[in-house]
C-alpha cells in the first residue's frame, strides 16, 4: 500500500519523507519536483522565511538513474534556516497553534518543543510526496490542480470550468487565484492586514480530473474516497473545514436540485475514459457512495488565519500562571496560496493511493496492464 510519513523540525536540520508502495519503473525527474517547492514558497503575504530558504530535494533511496525502484523512496529537503538549538525558549503559548494543548500533552515546560514540529514548514515534505504522486497520476492521464478561491472573505464565484486555463491564469497571479476581478482587492487586503500586524486565511479549491469510476469504496467506512480525502486536507496545518462540490449549501436544497442525472455517452476508443456513463450536473463533486464516479473531483478546504500575531492575543505564561500577551514571532500573514498547493498534493496523494489500491502492481507495466483491463471491462 501507498504511504508516506514525514520527519523534521521547522528549525532543524531538514526535512524528510518516506515514501512506501510506489512502484517500479517510473522516471522520476527532480526538476519537477523543485518547481512544486518553489511554488509552495511563494505567494504574497509570505513572511521573512522564505527569503531565507530555497528549498530543493534530494533523493536519497529509491531511485537510481532517475528510475523507482519499488523500494522505500527518502526524500529530503534541506533548511537553510537551522538553528534550532539556539532558538529562546518559547511560554506565553499562542492560541489557535499547537502550544498549549501540545506542552500540556507532552509535559513540556518550552513550546518550542512542540512549535518546530507543528509549524506548516513541515508541508514542504508533503509537496514532494505530492510531485512524486502527480507524475505516476499523470501516466494514467490524470492531473490534480489546486488555486485560491478566496482569502479574508474575498471569495471567488467563478466556476473553472478548463483546468489548462486555469493553469495559465494561475501561472501569472501572485496569489495562485484565477479570478482575475477579485486578484487586486485580496492583495490590498494583505497589504493592509500586513500594515495592522494581524493575519489572513481564506479558500482554496482542488480539482483532480482524468479519473475513472471506482476508486474508493462503499464497503467500508475508512476506504470511502470523500473521507479520505476530507482526511488528507484536514491533517494540513490550519484547515478547519472541507467540503465536496456543491458541499454544505446541499443541506439547503431539494434532492431534485442536488443530485446529478446520468446520460450515457458511446465511448471514442471504446474504454470508458473518454465516454460511457456521464452526468450533467456535478453537485457531487465526483463522488458518490464513496467512489469515485468519473467526473470530475472538486474539493475546497478552509483555512484560518495564522495564529502568530503581531497584534497580540491575551495568553498565559505557563512557568507563572500569570496573564501576559502571546509571543509574536517571525511569521507569515497569509499562507493561503501556499496551502493551495500543499492542498494539492495531499489530494494528489490519496487519489494516486486509491489508485494503487484498485490497479496496484509492482511495476509501473503490471499497472498499465491492470488499469486497461479495467477501462476496457466497464466500457
Ligand atoms: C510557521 C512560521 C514561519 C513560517 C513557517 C510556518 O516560519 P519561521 O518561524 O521560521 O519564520 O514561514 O512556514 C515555513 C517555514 C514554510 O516553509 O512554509 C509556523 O509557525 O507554522
Amino acid at each position: 500500500m501507498l504511504c508516506f510519513k514525514t520527519a523534521g523540525e521547522s528549525h532543524g536540520k531538514c526535512l524528510i519523507a518516506m515514501v512506501e508502495g510506489f512502484p517500479s519503473g517510473v522516471f522520476i525527474d527532480e526538476t519537477v519536483i523543485n518547481k512544486e517547492l518553489k511554488r509552495r514558497q511563494g505567494g504574497i503575504g509570505r513572511g521573512g522565511r522564505m527569503q531565507i530558504e530555497e528549498d530543493r530535494v534530494e533523493i536519497l533511496s529509491g531511485v537510481r538513474k532517475n528510475i523507482t525502484l519499488g523500494s522505500p523512496m527518502c526524500l529530503m529537503i534541506k533548511n537553510r534556516d537551522y538553528k534550532i538549538d539556539e532558538l529562546p525558549d518559547v511560554t506565553r503559548p499562542r492560541p489557535g497553534h499547537a502550544d498549549l494543548a501540545g506542552v500540556l500533552k507532552y509535559h513540556q515546560k518550552d513550546a518550542r518543543n512542540i512549535l518546530e514540529r507543528a509549524s506548516a514548514r513541515e508541508t514542504a515534505a508533503r509537496v514532494s510526496v505530492g510531485a512524486v504522486a502527480k507524475i505516476l497520476l499523470s501516466i494514467f492521464g490524470i492531473e490534480v490542480f489546486g488555486y485560491v478561491k478566496g482569502i479574508g472573505g474575498i471569495n471567488s464565484d467563478k466556476c473553472l470550468k478548463d483546468v489548462g486555463i486555469g493553469e495559465k491564469i494561475r501561472e501569472k497571479s501572485s496569489i495562485y487565484c484565477i479570478d482575475q476581478d477579485i486578484e487586486a482587492k485580496i492583495i490590498e487586503k494583505i497589504q493592509q492586514t500586513t500594515e495592522k500586524g494581524d493575519s489572513l486565511g481564506g479558500i482554496v479549491e482542488v480539482i483532480a480530473h482524468g479519473l475513472p469510476v471506482g476508486l474508493g469504496s462503499h464497503t467500508q467506512w475508512d476506504l470511502r474516497l470523500d473521507a479520505r480525502l476530507a482526511c488528507a486536507l484536514m491533517s494540513v496545518q490550519a484547515i478547519k473545514g472541507v467540503e465536496l462540490g456543491l458541499g454544505c449549501d446541499a443541506a439547503n436544497k431539494f434532492g431534485s436540485e442536488v443530485h446529478d442525472e446520468i446520460f450515457y455517452e458511446k465511448p471514442k476508443q471504446g474504454k470508458s475514459i473518454d465516454g460511457g456513463f456521464k452526468r450533467h450536473t456535478n453537485n457531487a463533486g465526483g463522488i458518490e457512495g464513496g467512489i469515485s464516479n468519473g467526473e470530475r473531483i472538486v474539493v475546497r478546504a478552509y483555512m484560518k488565519p495564522i495564529p502568530t500575531l503581531k497584534k497580540s492575543r491575551r495568553s498565559v505564561d505557563l512557568l507563572t500562571k500569570e496573564p501576559i500577551m502571546a509571543a509574536y514571532e517571525r511569521s507569515d500573514v497569509c499562507a493561503v496560496p501556499s496551502a493551495s498547493v500543499v492542498c494539492e498534493s495531499m489530494i494528489a496523494f490519496e487519489i494516486a493511493r486509491a489508485f494503487l489500491e484498485k490497479f496496484g502492481g509492482d511495476s509501473i507495466d503490471e499497472i498499465k496492464r491492470n488499469y486497461e483491463g479495467y477501462l476496457l471491462s466497464i466500457s
